[in-house]
């Protein structure tokens, strides 16, 4: 089965909320991380490269880091959960671009705004607006990100509203999907394995 190298209160409780969602039959290693506050440390058994969290093990022993791409991974998996169109699908490239704009421009940008300030260039302000601009269009034509059909990217895209609200504006279509999100029991189910046992 596979394994989620974990770290609580990281990105690492999204990963832990899919696999709730995909009623996956997975095993959970708590680990160590850095933290902002300057406590924590790198924890010898994550196999992450840069030991941080996510990192999931698969069952035959390969790992796989970034939120964004575990997320295919698991979803791949486990196609009969229904998380993700699969390949095929008129909706798969809609998936897939989500996936992308999240590991490639999302998290990039907010790291430049909210941390890395000073490298933070006209640039980045406008990948940002553009961004917020499509994410609020899919929602308004929603529910959910990929239309009428909850997926696992509204679990990669709200987690992180959920855990930073204001990094987005604070326009009332997010607000209405995180209520639509937040009464998920498989989210239930996360919380109570985010800390270790
Ligand atoms: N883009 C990565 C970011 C991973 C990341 O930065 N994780 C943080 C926890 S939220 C971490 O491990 N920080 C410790 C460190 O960077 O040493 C992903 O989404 O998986």
């Amino acid at each position: 089965m596979p394994t989620l190298h974990h770290a609580p209160k990281s990105r690492s409780t999204r990963a832990l909320w899919l696999l709730e969602e995909l009623g996956a039959d997975y095993a959970i290693d708590y680990i160590d991380i850095r933290r902002a506050d300057g406590s924590g440390g790198c924890d010898p058994n994550n196999p992450h490269p840069l030991k941080q969290s996510p990192a999931l093990t698969t069952a035959d022993g390969q790992t796989i880091v970034e939120s964004g791409f575990i997320f295919l991974y698991l979803t791949d998996l486990y196609p009969e959960a229904g998380l993700a169109p699969r390949v095929g699908d008129t909706k798969r490239a809609d998936y897939i671009a989500w996936l992308g704009l999240y590991t490639g421009v999302l998290e990039p940008v907010i790291t430049k705004k909210f941390r890395d300030t000073a490298g933070y260039t006209p640039q980045y302000e406008a990948a940002f607006e553009t961004l917020d601009t499509q994410w609020r269009a899919a929602l308004e034509h929603g529910p959910y990100l990929l239309g009428d059909t909850f997926s696992a990217v509204d679990i990669l895209f709200g987690s992180l509203l959920q855990f930073f609200r204001t990094v987005m504006p604070p326009h009332a279509v997010y607000d209405e999907w995180l209520a639509r999100l937040n009464p998920r029991p498989a989210l239930a189910r996360s919380m109570a394995k985010d800390g270790a046992p």
